[in-house]
């Protein structure tokens, strides 16, 4: 089995510098040599250039770097979408969440219904008007939705990307009002740090593949290491406390692994200048293995 793996040295969808250094980490932490000795076909893109400019001209407060990351969005999209015509699983390095703009607009085309598991402590459904930070990297999936501005929805050329009834986020425990609202207008399932403290993962995640499965014909897994408590996983820009655990996540990713619903995935928001001697990137190498099937025994 083949994987296409991309890097996107991102880190314009917030203000914590360092983020773009999280492909790097993931490599260094031994990433391709692991999918490789798991067996995989490992064909690995490299990163997608930036240009990060320190002019002042790119601190508009409500969408700040718009047009930054729309030209990275638009990159990451038409790399994606040949990265899935090769067959490879696209696997996406970040980078700040902002990337899933461009992810998903690739991939979402390949699919006629295809699912989103948003595994994070936030839910990521701003937009300009309802952010408290203007920060895009908390917007991605509002703008998944077809929610926010015109230039950043229609990413790709077209719009929605995916249902709001094809979303599950899972691990959240920092939502601002505007995405409260959102979650209940559109009926969004979230999976919270309640409802995985109550049910355990095993129920929470048996219950969101279940309902994927039977509704979908993919599903892009995307994983924000801020979901895990910062206990295990310290390296990223916002951290949360009371988040999912090292072995629920581990558990969560096998879970995956043996359902066979994953069709692609990405991993963000690993920023090794705020880590502790690169254990984030480490975590998150580990996920994508059990992710990708690899087992205790
Ligand atoms: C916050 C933080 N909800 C915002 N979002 C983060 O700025 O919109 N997402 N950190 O991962
Ligand atoms: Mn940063
Ligand atoms: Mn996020
Ligand atoms: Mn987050």
């Amino acid at each position: 089995k083949k994987i296409s793996i991309v890097g996107v040295p991102m880190d314009l969808g917030q203000i914590r510098r360092g983020v773009d250094m999280g492909p790097s980490a993931m490599r260094y932490a031994g990433l391709i040599e692991g999918l490789k000795n798991q067996g995989f076909q490992v064909v690995d893109y490299g990163d997608i250039t930036i240009h990060r400019s320190t002019n002042g001209t790119n601190q508009e407060q409500k969408l700040r770097n718009l047009q930054e990351v729309i030209k990275v969005s638009e990159q990451l999209c038409s790399e994606l979408d040949e990265a899935i015509q090769k067959r490879g699983f696209p696997l996406v390095l970040g980078g700040d969440h902002s990337i899933s703009i461009g992810s998903i607009a690739g991939i979402a085309k390949h699919y006629k219904n295809l699912g989103v598991i948003w595994y994070d402590a936030h839910a990521d459904l701003n937009t300009a008007e309802t952010s408290p930070s203007g920060n895009i990297h908390g917007m991605p999936l509002a703008i998944n939705l077809g929610l926010g501005h015109k230039l950043l929805t229609n990413i790709g050329g077209y719009s929605p990307k995916v249902k709001p009834e094809n979303i599950i986020i899972i691990g959240a425990r920092s939502i601002d009002d505007g995405e409260r609202r959102l979650i209940k207008e559109k009926g969004i399932t979230v999976f919270t740090m309640h409802e995985i403290d109550r049910r355990g993962m095993t129920a929470v995640m048996e219950e969101a593949i279940d309902y994927l499965a039977k509704r979908t014909d993919g599903v892009h897994l995307s994983f924000d290491l801020d979901a895990i408590d910062p206990i295990y996983a310290p390296g990223v820009g916002t951290p949360v406390f009371g988040g999912v655990t090292y072995r629920e996540s581990h558990l969560a990713m096998e879970l995956l692994a043996e359902s066979e619903l994953i069709t692609s995935a990405e991993f963000v928001e690993v920023n090794p200048i705020l880590d502790d001697k690169n254990t984030t990137a480490d975590v998150a190498i580990e996920l994508v293995a059990s992710l990708l099937g690899k087992q205790l025994l």
